[in-house]
């Protein structure tokens, strides 16, 4: 039997509930259990992938192409596991199975409604997922860890906590535990516990008991004993049951200040983990104990970090970061790597360009104090033709000036028009994105996908990258996945390269050392004499680990850092690299049939 961990949230979110229940995953698993989550999103959105970052955070992409809320990706990485698009719940899916089966007639003519129906399809959909297999195993889970989204009595996620109190019975009291997050506001030094009181009341008047009450402190303070013992009184539970998260150095710290108040022995009594355990084999064991001593040496490390490594980040999103979560995530892992502190520099790329430096030279003198004064320049995905001008100028810049590069997506495409324009001399180059009659269009629609579709097409999911014969020699991208010949990355584009032009590029200089299986896609772009000069068609990013940075990620950290780490850091993916995920075992050819990879829908 699955054990379920439900995480719920009080009194306001955004104070990361998804931090906490993926810690908590995290610790379970270093007892050797296999762990899987699902994400509620209590929103009327089928998928995230029409979201608009501005308002929403990043989109994240998953193996299967699913486009999800960035808190699965938060999973992906603390757990190192593979989710699917099924592990995302939102209230639109669930309504639209259960229309879906209305219309089919499958509820015989009888009157549909949020009870039973909505709340069975809930509780169906989290029992069938929970029993995916996630992990390197390839076996069931033990534990599912299911976060629930929004606050305790909205109305958006009241039908999930009516679905969550049947659950607890349809599962069994054993198999079932609740930590409820909640916000401990501090005032002039007070701990203020009424919110929490309020929400805990608010969450039994619902049906359902919090195990754990998980108090968050926005300040870096810990929880005080006579505040635990005030919450545990008023809360009517045991004060094991009040954990304080305050503010720690990072957010890699929150394991260990979880386990350190004793969770992981709380919930092992009370789910009776121990009978499973028992079925876990030496094996299963000492993988949790390897990754409890690999965690607690990666938070250690933290402590002990003196040089500083600098990253320019241009990009367009640039006041709202969460749309750069997993570019964050990828360079802060590469930096734990070369033990370097991380400092990113958010630079607005429309600040760059010339127009900028009459309007607001201020603003543009800033923007290119911060670009020159990094030691590596990123330039992330991304759409639209607003701001591309400026990113091409600092991809010269990092070109002629030999200062390490790397272009995810977007960033990819514009290194390859800045290279036609002030290489190749087609000083006309563009992308067919920004001007669909361009003359030159270096980067054009994918010629496959229908364009009569209204909208957008997609090109989505896990895909192979091949790299050519010969990169082995001096390729860093590929020496930095062990020098394999054939990785996989998730992707998530609707343009690409043009064919029509690469052997021009080719001839100037520019080597596309990877291409898709039938060698048609140009997939990664780096040049030879350069110190790191990387660009890629995928999304690495969505696939980086702490104990495992995203190669082309920590290249281009470790470039950046200096010319002696990328060769030492070269030597050790060579001898040490695994990837994140069992790649080809878990996306077969019919699998990446079946999946909508080309998956169309209005954007
Ligand atoms: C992460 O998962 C991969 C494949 O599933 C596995 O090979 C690797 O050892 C895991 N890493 C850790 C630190 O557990
Ligand atoms: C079980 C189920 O219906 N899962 C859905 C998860 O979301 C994707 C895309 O939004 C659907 O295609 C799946 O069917």
């Amino acid at each position: 039997m699955t054990k379920f961990i439900v995480v719920s949230g009080g009194v306001v979110s955004g104070i990361g509930k998804g931090v906490i229940a993926s810690s908590t995953g995290l610790l379970l698993k270093t007892t050797g259990l296999k762990v899987t989550a699902i994400k509620i999103d209590p929103y009327m959105n089928i998928d995230a992938g029409t979201m608009r970052p501005t308002e929403h955070g990043e989109v994240y992409v998953l193996n299967d192409g699913g486009e999800v809320d960035l808190d699965l990706g938060n999973y992906e990485r603390y757990l190192n596991v593979t989710l699917s698009r099924d592990n995302n719940i939102t209230t639109g899916k669930i309504y639209r199975e259960v229309i879906e089966k209305e219309r089919k007639g499958d509820y015989l003519g009888k009157t549909v409604q949020i009870v039973p129906h909505i709340t069975n399809a809930i509780q169906d959909w989290i029992e069938r997922v929970s029993k995916i297999p996630v992990d390197e195993t390839g076996e069931e889970p033990d534990v599912c860890i299911v976060e629930l989204g929004g606050t305790v009595g909205d109305i958006e996620s009241a039908p999930f906590v009516e679905a969550m109190r049947q659950f607890q019975f349809r599962v069994g009291h054993d198999n079932f535990a609740l930590v409820h997050v909640s916000l401990v506001p501090d005032m002039h030094g007070e701990q203020k516990t009424k919110p929490t009181q309020t929400t805990v009341h608010c969450l039994r008047g619902l049906g359902l008991m919090p195990d754990l009450i998980a108090c968050r402190l926005l300040v870096p303070q810990p929880l005080n004993p006579a505040t635990k013992d005030k919450i545990s009184m008023f809360c009517h539970v045991s004060s094991e049951q009040v954990v304080g998260v305050h503010d720690v150095t990072s957010v890699y710290h929150v394991p260990l200040l979880l386990q350190s108040q004793g969770i992981v022995e709380f919930l092992t009594r009370r789910l009776k983990l121990d009978e499973v355990a028992k079925g876990l084999g030496e094996a299963g064991r000492a993988r949790g104990a390897d990754l409890g001593k690999r965690w607690r040496e990666l938070t250690a490390g933290q402590e002990r970090l003196f040089d500083t490594v600098h990253i320019a980040l241009v990009g367009k999103y640039t006041d709202l970061k969460d749309s750069y979560m997993s570019v964050t995530k990828a360079l802060e892992h590469s930096a734990f790597r070369i033990h370097r502190k991380l400092k990113i520099h958010w630079v607005e790329s429309s600040d760059l360009e010339p127009e900028t430096q009459e309007a607001a030279p201020a603003r543009y003198h800033d923007a290119w104090r911060m670009v020159v004064g990094a030691s590596g320049i990123l330039v992330p995905g991304g759409f639209g033709q607003r701001g591309t001008e400026g990113m091409m100028l600092a991809i010269k810049y990092a070109r002629e000036q030999k200062v390490p590069f790397l272009g995810i997506c977007l960033g990819f495409q514009l290194a390859v028009v800045e290279w036609a324009r002030n290489v190749c001399g087609i000083t006309d180059a563009t992308s067919g994105e920004f001007d669909p009659n361009a003359a030159n269009p270096l980067i054009i629609f994918m010629p496959e996908i229908s364009k009569t579709h209204m909208g957008g097409t997609m090109r989505l999911g896990l895909r192979p990258t091949v790299f050519e014969a010969g990169t082995e020699e001096w390729s860093k991208a590929r020496k930095l996945y062990a020098g394999k010949g054939k990785i996989w990355e998730r992707h998530r584009h609707r343009y690409e390269v043009n064919p029509a032009y690469v052997d021009r590029l080719v001839q100037s200089g520019c080597i596309f050392a990877g291409k898709d299986e039938r060698g048609e896609r140009m997939q990664v772009l780096e040049l030879p004499d350069h110190p790191f000069f990387v660009g890629f068609q995928a999304h690495p990013e969505f696939c980086t680990r702490p104990l495992n940075p995203s190669p082309p990620f920590l290249g281009f950290v470790s470039a950046s850092a200096s010319p002696t780490i990328i060769e030492e850091q070269i030597q050790k993916q060579l001898e040490t690299f695994v990837p994140p995920h069992p790649e080809e075992a878990m996306v077969s050819e019919e699998k990446l049939k079946s999946a909508p990879g080309v998956n169309e829908r209005e954007a």
